[in-house]
């Protein structure tokens, strides 16, 4: 690059700086779950600083193509889950059983998320070198009125995974607990509990984010697939089914026959993934290990952890969100309430 590119680079790049820093003096403003940390509100959800330049910088420059598979979701609601799920299913052909990226890589390196990766350092990324497979396969935790434009108005895809907002939280909690630098301090659970009701956290308001998704599935089912974690855990071959119809590449006769989709479903499982070298023992560029993406993968965690109080405040919470929206969550592998 010559010195007259590199300048302009520079000038360009200062110039985005100064407007964001102007952007974040406007953007309400709340202390995180963790001390020194905050959160701001923009464009009605909270997201760290750290996250608002990439993620604005995806919105400006992001072009979807019509073939691409967007993987979504409100952190800790099975994201790790679902990106093993649409990679080994989009992807089956591509490789043998045994040679599975998955086994040896993260789901989070498989599947790069547009605002925590892809755009991190560099408005304008050499997509076509990240996505080393094809059709090209994205995750995003943005609710879906924040997407890129392109990414709502082109014919991708969009697979979206929700979780009951108890199990959600508890799960949360507990990754804020792992990765928080020892000198800082995290929230109690009553404390971080209060601001997740009022929707103050990364990606928050959980209930705006779920619905955005949901109304969207609802109004163009061809485009957005709305998938549960429970159901998930409740029937992994009909989901895993599911999903590869709606991706465009269902399973024949013959790869049900020789079990392909219980294959995919094992290889993706909890259980099977958490003990994976590079799982157990990897880490991300950002020095984050990844074994904070498996705790106990179960449903209905949180009734060990909530207050009676706590559990009845987001029973209320969920009636009132959820009204005549048609949309329920499963709180445990039991009952099933709305
Ligand atoms: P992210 O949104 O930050 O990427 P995400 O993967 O959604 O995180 O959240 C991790 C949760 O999914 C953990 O839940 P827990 O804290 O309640 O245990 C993790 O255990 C669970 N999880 C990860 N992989 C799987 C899997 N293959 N099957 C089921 N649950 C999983």
């Amino acid at each position: 690059m010559d010195t007259a590119e590199t300048s302009r680079i520079k000038h360009v790049e200062k110039s985005w700086d100064d407007e964001l820093q102007q952007l974040v003096q406007t953007l309400p403003t709340e202390q995180g779950w963790v001390s020194g940390s905050s959160l701001y509100l923009y464009q009605g959800f909270w997201c760290s600083p750290h996250v608002l330049k990439p993620l604005i910088s995806c919105q400006k420059h992001f072009r979807a193509s019509d073939s691409d598979v967007i993987v979504a979701s409100s952190p800790k609601c099975g994201t790790t889950w679902l990106k093993a799920l649409a990679f080994s299913t989009l992807y089956r052909n591509q490789f043998t059983r045994d040679e599975n990226p998955l086994l040896t890589f993260n789901p989070h390196q498989l599947v790069p998320h547009l605002e925590y990766y892809v755009y991190l350092n560099n408005p304008c990324p050499d997509l076509e070198n990240i996505c080393v497979y094809k059709p090209r396969l994205f995750a995003t935790h943005v609710p879906y009125a924040s997407l890129p434009t392109s990414i709502k108005d082109s014919k991708c895809k969009i697979v979206y995974m929700c979780r009951n907002p108890m199990d959600m939280f508890i799960s949360f909690w507990h990754f804020r607990d792992k990765l928080r630098d020892e000198s800082k301090e995290l929230l109690s659970l009553d404390e971080a509990f209060d601001k997740f009701c009022h929707g103050i956290y990364d990606h928050g308001p959980f209930f705006d984010h779920v619905l955005s998704y949901w109304k969207a599935s609802q109004e163009n089912p061809d485009k957005v697939l709305f998938l549960k974690y429970e159901d998930l855990k409740e029937d992994i071959s009909c989901e895993v089914k599911q999903l590869a119809m709606f991706l465009g590449v269902p399973f024949t006769e013959d790869e049900e026959k020789q079990g392909v989709v219980e294959e995919i479903a094992q290889v993706c499982s909890f259980e099977s993934l958490k003990e994976l070298e590079v799982n157990k023992n990897g880490s991300h560029a950002n020095g984050n290990p990844y074994k904070v993406f498996f705790r106990n993968g179960k449903v209905g965690d949180w009734s060990s952890c909530l207050t009676p109080a706590m559990v009845e405040r987001m029973e209320k919470l969920i009636q009132e969100k959820l009204d005549t929206s048609g949309l329920t969550f499963k709180l445990s592998s039991e009952t099933s309430k709305a």
